[in-house]
């Protein structure tokens, strides 16, 4: 290999290992974007129901309700504790469990409707 070639391969090289710098930076990011926001659980107010009826997270956890019937609901606990305000169609409730326990909740407009969020350590 004369002088140029040896030149042209050691700035291949150097491309290469800085095209694979940026990938493994670029996947490591991507990594940590996902560990900041997982995607919050999602109960869906539906037909008169709470779907899933029965949630486990851990502390911390943001819970989002959705309401997608016609009919206005609420989410209220039972050891009042958190307490929507009546949703429309399609609107939606969050709160977010800090501590460990079973929290039952229910419709107060339709008190037969009842889920529960349990908090645990996982
Ligand atoms: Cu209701």
């Amino acid at each position: 290999m004369d002088y140029v070639g040896s030149r042209r391969s050691t700035h291949l090289l150097r491309v290469s290992a800085a095209v694979a710098l940026i990938s493994g930076t670029a996947l490591v990011m991507a990594s940590i974007f996902a560990t900041a926001a997982p995607p919050a659980p999602t109960v869906d107010i539906a037909k008169f129901a709470y779907t899933p009826k029965e949630i486990t997270v851990a502390p911390g956890t943001k819970v989002v309700w959705a309401n997608h019937d016609e009919a206005p609901h609420t989410v209220a606990s039972r050891d009042k504790s958190f307490a929507s305000k009546g949703l429309d169609t399609d609107d939606k409730f969050e709160h977010v469990f800090a501590n460990e326990g079973d929290f039952t909740y229910y419709c107060t407009v339709h008190p037969f409707m009842t889920g529960v969020v349990h908090v645990r350590k996982q």
